[in-house]
């Protein structure tokens, strides 16, 4: 599994606060707390108004670089912030994101087409969200579409197909595994992604769904995920997963997981 570690982001209280009062030791720690508990990338969102969202996001970016080597996953709406972060970026990470809405991919694609930069993409477009897998899949379709016209190769998109809120959308787990099996069935090379944490939205014990989630939608292919590593359940449930599902050979991770006590503290033999 690629893990995108969720925790510098601006709509997090805590985040925010330290934002706010440009806390660089709190920031710091996030970054390499996260790269120690293995985050192989670093999501960064200011979650701040769009017109204080660059200087926000390039001081996060400046301290990021400097405490850690971890690659970082640009995350913003706005692709015109995007372009200008990526020159900020000592080596090539993740953008997050693209989606087949206005002109994203047309004013991304150019600029990272050559060159190693991984690309989120996101099965929404002008019309919003959709919850139905078949729309799901033909947007991955338009977006895939328009990368091989850059000669973007399949592995450095990861398409995230947007899970609903199972709150309002009973399907929503049902309708993301079925769209991603389909997207990885028609485009092999990809990777497929989620946030995750979208489909609890408005629940009780958040964390029991979101870890649930995460196992099944591992079982049809996930392959990264955004989510907060330093959070042991989910990480134990990430490495018994990939032990059930034979990715991990002679469950190296799940044991070295174990003897860094993952697991509480491993017993004397
Ligand atoms: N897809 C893509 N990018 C995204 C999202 C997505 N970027 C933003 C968001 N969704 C993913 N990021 C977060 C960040 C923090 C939280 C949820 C999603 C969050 N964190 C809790 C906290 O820090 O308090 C902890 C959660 C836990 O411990 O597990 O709520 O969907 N492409």
């Amino acid at each position: 599994m690629i893990i995108i570690g969720e925790k510098i982001n601006g709509s997090i209280p805590s985040a925010a606060k330290a934002i706010a009062e440009r806390d660089e030791a709190y920031i710091r720690e996030l970054a390499r707390k996260q790269s120690e508990s293995g985050a192989d990338y670093l999501d960064v969102n200011a979650g701040t108004p769009p017109d204080i969202e660059r200087e926000t996001l390039a001081w996060l970016i400046g301290l990021v670089q400097d405490e850690v080597d971890t690659p970082i996953c640009i995350d913003s709406s706005n692709p015109e912030t995007i372009l200008e972060m990526i020159p900020l970026v000592k080596k090539p990470g993740m953008i997050n994101s693209v989606s087949d809405e206005a002109n994203k991919c047309e004013r991304l694609f150019p600029h990272v087409a050559s060159g190693e930069w991984k690309i989120i993409a996101l099965t929404c477009d002008d019309r919003g969200i959709p919850a139905a897998p078949d729309r799901k899949f033909e947007i991955a379709g338009a977006i895939m579409k328009k990368a091989d016209s850059f000669g973007i190769a399949q592995d450095r998109i990861f398409f995230d197909a947007l899970v609903n809120t199972v709150g309002t959308t009973p399907l929503a787990q049902v309708s993301f595994t079925e769209a991603s099996r389909r997207i990885k069935e028609a485009f092999p090379g990809v990777h497929l992604t989620s946030g995750l944490s979208n489909i609890s939205f408005g629940m009780p014990c958040r964390k029991a769904i979101n870890q649930c989630f995460l196992t099944l939608a591992m079982n049809s292919g996930l392959d990264s995920a955004i989510m907060d590593p330093t959070n042991s359940d989910m990480r134990a449930a990430l490495y018994a997963t990939q032990v059930l599902l034979a990715l991990d050979e002679d469950c190296v991770d799940y044991l070295s997981a174990y003897r860094g006590g993952l697991f509480g503290v491993p017993k004397k033999p």
